[in-house]
């Protein structure tokens, strides 16, 4: 387990921080349906097991329109790669390290695992979790508005297949530049607001059916035994939904976490991922009545305070 506290800050900082939404113009019989956050979006689109998104993308505000057209539940983190490291590195020296680790934890050699992550290339913990959108269900979409710096980035998805193989190491990992030209955008006009403090969501109403835009505040950050940090996940819940089993499942290095098919009545409507200690994030949902619950990729979310469960009304 030491070795795993080693390697943690890096795979927490570099897997887990990323996103913001901005605002972008739909067309004008959409913009009345969806709550929008603003300006021309920056789209991304899944089909199986990739990005289809630009290469290149202003810095500052943006607002990213991610359309899950796949069949399994997907998300995008964006991942800031230190100076001189490109997506080949991340994609040769550190998802080989994950794929080792999770194929030895998958086989029981749980301290073998946790040991062969701990083999991270050094440059690994100076990667900087910059925002991206929470877990979004198949055949959805989910507005996300980010504010990123100029620089590279690694953009990935590490949602494990049914045979336990991570998403990025099947494809859903891209490079993106992020360019010196600002995008001129502001960030977008919230209706509702998730603080993430020392204990947890701070977000206590239920709310009403309709558009919301929701401004995540990372007001105090800190990295879980999971190597993940306290990030937001929203989903709806059905009767039949399993609590228990959806807080254990948000745990990536769990044989069973993280593994697609999602937990039976849970469905996956974006959210804020991993991003630093004093950064901000929105996302945007048109919500309808029922239940629903705020859930972050970390053990032990609920006593944690990192596990909220709310209502629609009507
Ligand atoms: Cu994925």
């Amino acid at each position: 387990m030491k070795t795993l506290k080693i390697f943690l800050p890096l795979l927490l900082v570099c897997l887990i921080f990323n996103c913001k939404s901005d605002k972008k113009e739909l067309p004008t019989e959409q913009h009345e349906e969806k709550a929008t956050i603003t300006d021309l979006p920056i789209s991304i689109i899944t089909r199986s097991m990739e990005f289809q998104m630009a290469d290149t993308i202003p810095s500052g505000w943006n607002t990213f329109e991610y359309d899950n057209r796949a069949s399994e539940t997907h998300f995008f983190r964006f991942v800031k790669l230190p100076e001189g490291i490109t997506l080949e590195n991340y994609k040769n020296e550190a998802d080989p390290v994950f794929e080792e680790g999770m194929d030895l934890i998958n086989e029981g050699k749980v301290e073998e695992g946790f040991a062969a992550l701990g083999k991270m290339p050094k440059w690994f913990s100076e990667c900087i979790p910059s925002g991206g959108s929470g877990l979004i269900a198949p055949k959805h979409s989910t507005q996300t508005a980010l504010f990123l710096e100029p620089g590279l980035y690694a953009m990935e998805c590490y949602v494990k297949m049914p045979n336990g193989k991570f998403h990025s190491t099947m494809g859903m990992v891209k490079e993106v530049r992020v360019s010196e030209k600002d995008s001129g955008n502001e960030p977008p006009e919230s209706t509702d607001v998730i603080d993430i403090k020392e204990d947890g969501f701070h977000f206590d109403r239920n709310i009403a059916t309709g558009k919301h835009v929701f401004e995540v505040n990372v007001i105090n950050q800190k990295l879980h035994e999971n190597y993940a940090t306290s990030d937001v996940h929203l989903a709806k819940i059905s009767d039949r939904a399993d609590l228990k089993a959806l807080e254990a499942w948000m745990v990536w290095y769990d044989p069973k976490g993280f593994i697609t098919p999602v937990p039976d009545g849970i469905t996956f409507l974006g959210g804020f991922n991993d991003a630093t200690e004093g950064s901000k994030g929105y996302f945007s949902v048109d919500l309808k009545p029922g239940k629903y619950v705020l859930i972050s990729e970390v053990p032990n979310a609920k006593e944690k305070g990192l596990m909220h469960e709310f209502e629609v009304l009507e």
